[in-house]
């Protein structure tokens, strides 16, 4: 009934030349598929755009089959069906997520044609405000983790998000998507990892970039960086900018030309050899923006990461290479987060919500990584384990066809890069084992980015958008995988291309221009 109007409508738009297409863009598309729909969808407005071409943005609720509880909102855009590729993409969240997140992901793929999803996860975060969506009140009066926003802020939003919207697409389109793809960064990154792990036919092709796939350990990894703030700026030592830009530059004249090439971008972080003593004030040539005992000590710690009195890690530190500048300033960026219990203000206030469902409970000095059962309730609590994207068995997804590029910045100071490629290779063993042969790289690429910060920023190139978007395409409809992504960064006008891993870019001959990505080829380095 609903789609015999559509084509009434598309009878008169093909009569009358000067009917817009916002014509073609209404609630009552949709309103029989939400009637009929298992997950308890209520539309709130459809809107005819033209902005990134002309599309049909739909938004809406699903309230979910399982329990009715969720409040998913989702937000649908259609491209007129004249530059409708036959593809639909869903781009994920960052940081705690509770709004429409990754719009420039979404701009690129409108421009090429896709449908596009997005969901806020099921809640509403508001900067300044307390996350109180992490917690419910029960009957009794005694706080508990709120299992609904978390389980969909975790996994479920993208998964009904992207079911839904599917149908949304066959609906509007009368054509279901021919492939369907996601594409995230930071929380986006873990909530692509989820995807694999646990809704293995959702998508044909995932970029999951800088994923975290223990969210509870990198918290704590934070937390424990604000008590070592703390404890600095209580001694007033805070590191001056001046000081964060001369250790940077220390690193770079020490590891930059390790790669062969002194371009400020750190091929392999892991290669580089720096002892910040050398800018100790102690030494007899000492700069201006030398560093006291104390600060030299608290910038090991933060290499070496949060490492309990016993020796356990928990939680790798953090690479050289990103101390100062960038998009998001480098370890200014830490050093000015604070860690309070005032509510809405710190990431502290949020552990206590999410970890002990405890608000009044003071994390920066009550909360020690040195012990055991404090560590222990943080893991285990509801948080903790449904947000986990841990499991390196993706054995589904590689054998149903999926395609997946991870990738994350060299130089990433919010989430370091080292845990990606340790679930990287627990993947590719975990899958290759079960299997039985050795083609998981067929399926799963993970690609490091020199000298790129977290998603984005860094004096590496950074701008990669379209191109994964194009390569995760070509990998899914014509079977091509990726043997570089193409990147590059427009301040410094030069381009590369990133590798996958473990290969590295290296200029295919000594006189080339080393500006130009075409100079260059992947090749795997020495051991
Ligand atoms: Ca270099």
């Amino acid at each position: 009934m609903i789609k015999n109007k559509r084509y009434l409508k598309t009878a008169l738009l093909l009569l009358t030349p000067l009917s817009s297409y916002a014509a073609d863009c209404e609630l009552s598309i949709f309103e029989q598929l939400a009637t009929d729909s298992p997950y308890g969808i209520t539309l709130s407005g459809a809107e005819a755009i033209a902005d990134t071409g002309e599309y049909c943005q739909v938004e809406g609720s699903i309230a979910n089959a399982e329990d009715g509880k969720s409040q998913i909102k989702f937000r649908i855009r259609l491209p007129d069906e004249s530059n409708w590729n036959g593809k639909f993409l869903v781009v994920g969240n960052g940081g705690t997520a509770g709004s429409f997140q990754g719009e420039n992901r979404i701009t690129a793929a409108l421009q090429l044609g896709y449908a596009t999803g997005q969901t806020d996860t099921g809640h509403t975060s508001v900067r300044g405000t307390a996350e109180n969506w992490v917690m419910k009140e029960s009957d009794s009066g005694t706080m508990l983790p709120n299992n609904v926003t978390l389980d969909d802020f975790s996994h479920r939003a993208i998964h009904l998000t992207t079911v839904v919207g599917k149908q949304f697409v066959d609906e509007f389109y009368t054509q279901a998507p021919e492939y369907s793809y996601y594409f995230g960064c930071s929380t986006g990154g873990r909530q692509g990892l989820r995807a694999m792990q646990s809704y293995p036919n959702d998508f044909d092709g995932i970029v999951a970039g800088a994923p975290v796939y223990s969210l509870t350990r990198l918290n704590m990894s934070q937390l424990w960086l604000g008590q070592q703030i703390h404890a600095l700026n209580t001694k007033e030592e805070t590191l001056s900018d001046e000081q964060l830009a001369s250790i940077k530059e220390a690193v770079l004249s020490n590891c930059d030309a390790v790669d062969g090439l002194a371009d400020r971008i750190i091929d392999d972080p892991r290669q580089c050899d720096f002892d910040p003593a050398e800018l100790s004030c102690e030494s007899t040539n000492a700069a201006a923006a030398c560093l006291t005992d104390t600060q030299l000590d608290f910038v090991q710690t933060v290499y070496q990461g949060p490492v309990t009195q016993t020796g356990e890690r928990v939680y790798p530190g953090a690479v050289p290479g990103g101390e100062s500048g960038g998009q998001r300033g480098g370890w200014q960026a830490f050093l000015n987060s604070n860690c309070t219990n005032e509510a809405g203000t710190g990431r502290c206030d949020y552990l206590s919500r999410a970890w002990f469902q405890d608000p009044g409970m003071d994390l920066l000095n009550e909360f020690s990584i040195d012990n055991p059962e404090q560590v222990a309730a943080a893991d285990s609590s509801y948080f903790s384990t449904v947000s986990r994207a841990d499991n390196p068995d993706v054995t589904p997804f590689v054998q149903s066809g999926g395609k997946a590029i991870m990738y994350h910045g060299w130089a990433d100071t919010n989430v370091t890069p080292y845990p990606t490629i340790e679930i990287y290779e627990a993947m590719d063993s975990t899958v290759s084992r079960k299997r039985g042969k050795d083609d998981f790289r067929d399926h799963v690429r993970l690609f490091m980015a020199p000298g790129m910060g977290h998603c984005q920023g860094g004096d590496g190139p950074n701008n990669y958008i379209q191109s994964a978007l194009t390569a995760i395409d070509k990998w899914v409809v014509e079977g091509t995988a990726p043997d570089s992504i193409l990147a590059s960064h427009e301040q410094r006008g030069i381009s590369r291309p990133w590798c996958p891993y473990p290969q590295v870019a290296r200029l295919k001959a000594a006189d080339l221009d080393s500006n130009d990505a075409e100079s260059f080829h992947c090749v795997t380095p020495p051991e």
